[in-house]
């Protein structure tokens, strides 16, 4: 068969054209690490997307803050340099104190009762972001927050002085309330802040403990069930509303189910992390007595601070949860 250029030309036009249409690329950054059940679950997500719509829509995660630093992300997607990108919810406090009412302490500090906060808090969370034009398509808590240590913890005061990592509002203040220093280091330079002596102790869960390698440079973790922070992930609601309905569809299935998976391998993380800090000898404890007592006194001081602070919102926020 004798084909003509021009034959050429248009097949190769429109294999062109059936590419541009066949695959937008949204570039996706995260902050955390690639072990991270956060980030494993974001990839299965993006590969979710991938699948429903036949590769229309290819979401390429960064993860560990490699594209954009964590502090950095939020801004990013709400300024349209990158569509979509994940970051801790409490992050946000300085905006808006509603958006750490899950790292008050003892207000949800397990599962179901962080569900249940979740579920009262999210309409009002999700309006918060449309105001600045970011859809929340989802929303995973870490494993309950403890403290580590290189010593034993039995009262509180052995934290006096001490310097405490700390990544968010809650956890600088719940520090300051010990008496300790608190300086704000993300996960992937807790490692050398240990190393370097810039940190002596920190507050997070199980899973980044062991995802840090606590024991190289911490010997005790008191699981103290303090809060159950969240991480949300965002999408540029520009960006969505330009993709075909199609495409939004399947975003918004992948990510119920997103959520999903990443509520149950957040429980599952706990005790598998626990029991990984164990065989590299980290001492795991219950707080004691004189401790529980102490972190609730701290734990009302901070209630009744963040009430203040997140004013007739925060209130009816708090009465909705406690009535459910
Ligand atoms: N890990 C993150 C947030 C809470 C947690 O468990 C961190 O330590 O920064």
């Amino acid at each position: 068969m004798k084909v003509s250029m021009k034959h050429l030309a248009a097949v190769a036009l429109s294999v062109v054209v059936a590419n541009v249409q066949a695959e937008t690329k949204w570039d996706m950054p995260t902050p955390y690490g690639d072990s991270n059940f956060h980030t494993v679950n974001i990839r299965e997500f993006a590969e979710d997307v991938g699948d429903a719509t036949d590769g229309e829509l290819n979401i390429v995660v960064h993860s560990g803050g490699s594209l954009i630093k964590h502090p950095e992300i939020k801004n990013s997607v709400r300024r349209g340099l990158v569509p979509i990108g994940e970051l801790i919810m409490s992050r946000l406090a300085n905006e808006d104190p509603l958006f750490e009412v899950d790292s008050v302490p003892y207000l949800a500090s397990n599962y179901d009762e962080a569900w249940e906060l979740w579920l009262a808090s999210r309409d009002l969370l999700a309006q918060r972001l449309e105001r600045q034009r970011l859809k929340l398509l989802f929303a995973v808590p870490w494993p309950p927050q403890g403290i580590y240590t290189s010593f034993p913890v039995e009262t509180g005061k052995e934290l006096r002085g001490v310097k405490m990592r700390a990544y968010n509002k809650s956890s600088e203040q719940l520090a300051e309330l010990f008496g300790a220093v608190p300086t704000q280091v993300e996960v992937p330079d807790i490692p050398t802040a240990f190393g370097t002596g810039r940190v002596d102790a920190m507050i997070t869960s199980p899973s980044t403990g062991a995802n840090t390698r606590a024991w190289d440079y911490l010997t005790h973790f008191n699981h103290a069930q303090l809060w159950l922070p969240k991480n949300m992930v965002v999408v540029n609601a520009r960006a969505f509303e330009r993709l075909p309905e199609s495409v939004q569809n399947a975003i918004e299935t992948a990510a119920v189910e997103a959520e999903k998976r990443g509520w149950e391998a957040s429980k599952a993380e706990t005790e598998a992390k626990i029991a990984i800090m164990e065989e590299n000898g980290i001492v795991v404890s219950e707080p004691s007595e004189a401790l529980v007592q102490r972190l609730q006194e701290v734990g009302a001081t901070m209630e009744k601070d963040w009430l203040e602070r997140a004013g007739s919102d925060g209130k009816a926020l708090v009465e909705a949860y406690r009535a459910r």
